[in-house]
């Protein structure tokens, strides 16, 4: 009995995902207005500048906020300056510290680039560690995550409330090799979600700060198996990974861009679209901390991809102008 129920669930998740996937494929007809066949935010449409005159025009926006907007459509990124309270800052720090002195045993992290969840231990090094998601659990992590600047940004490219679906915490450099999270990160219209990267303390130059590629959302599109925005490591396999990083590259040379490195203080927050390209620098001076924690949003309308796998981590929380949900966790 067991066996039956356990190969119809199996048959039923297989199914679930086919169906999920064909979403993700890039449509035979794609949408002449946007940069991308896949589409994506009305930011990524060609009349992007336009839009944005028309919505200044109209006292929908301010001149400032014209101002950003342009630079994201134009850039990829925006940076929104003391846009979390230091303060907040400090707090979720002072949570992350204890939970790893002490242990929590509610969080889940990964070691270095180990993608194996393990629970939080006391006494357990913070550094080269992630913890996921602890928006669940740290009212510190939701209030820099969801600060009004973060969130009016993310309301005025999305054109509605956003849903903050995955986060991940630093307390020192990454060095993860450049990518664009489109590659990884799946919603149900791949490019529509946004990132943010909080400075939790003041960033110094060697702490393996975070880099990025200046323009690198329009990039010439890679498709992993001719279709798809997103890589999976069965079906693509590692050799059209390491197609995609050095295309990124060629690419970003023959166009020219300007690769930069951002060195926030602390409460700075850099928003990156979900096609450019970034990662974490070489630590080239291990003594340095880099404390900073990354948020991924889309809007309310769009879908993480495991809602459809998973329907049981579905559910999302309600909070201030947006909304949470959390794969590891469920809310
Ligand atoms: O903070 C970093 O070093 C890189 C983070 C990153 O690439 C990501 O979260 O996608």
């Amino acid at each position: 009995m067991g066996e039956i129920s356990g190969a119809l669930s199996k048959a039923t998740n297989q199914l679930r995902y086919r169906r999920a996937l064909r979403s993700l494929v890039r449509p035979s007809a794609a949408d002449p207005r946007y940069h991308s066949a896949f589409g994506g935010l009305w930011t990524d449409r060609r009349d992007a500048g336009e839009e944005v005159d028309r919505r200044l025009d109209a006292g929908a926006i301010s001149s400032e906020e014209a101002e950003t907007l342009r630079h994201w459509i134009t850039h990829g990124y925006v940076i929104l300056e003391r846009a979390v309270d230091p303060a907040v800052c400090d707090r979720l720090r002072e949570d992350l510290e204890r939970a790893f002195r002490e242990g929590d045993q509610k969080l889940v992290m990964y070691l270095g680039g180990d993608r194996t969840p393990r629970r939080l231990d006391a006494d357990t090094d913070i550094h080269h560690t992630r913890v996921l998601d602890v928006y669940v659990y740290y009212d510190s992590a939701r209030q820099a995550l969801f600060s009004q600047p973060i969130v009016r940004f993310l309301r005025s490219i999305f054109d509605e409330r956003p849903l903050l679906f995955q986060s991940l915490t630093f307390a020192s450099g990454s060095e993860q090799p450049m990518h664009q999270d489109s590659g990884f990160v799946v919603v149900s219209s791949p490019l529509k979600f946004a990132a943010s990267w909080i400075a939790l303390e003041d960033i110094q130059s060697g702490s393996g700060e975070l880099a990025y590629i200046d323009g690198s959302h329009r990039l010439p599109e890679y498709l992993f198996s001719g279709k798809y925005k997103h890589w999976n490591a069965k079906r693509d396999g590692d050799a059209q990974h390491h197609e995609w990083h050095t295309r990124m590259h060629e690419n970003a040379d023959r166009m020219g861009l300007a690769r930069r490195t951002f060195l926030g203080k602390q409460g700075d927050v850099l928003i990156w679209s979900a096609d450019l390209a970034h990662g974490g620098s070489a630590v080239t001076d291990p003594s340095l901390t880099r404390n900073s924690l990354v948020g991924h949003y889309c809007p309310t309308n769009v879908e993480p991809f495991y809602f459809k796998l998973e329907p049981d981590r579905r559910a999302t929380r309600l909070h201030g102008d947006g909304s949470f949900a959390s794969q590891i966790y469920g809310v």
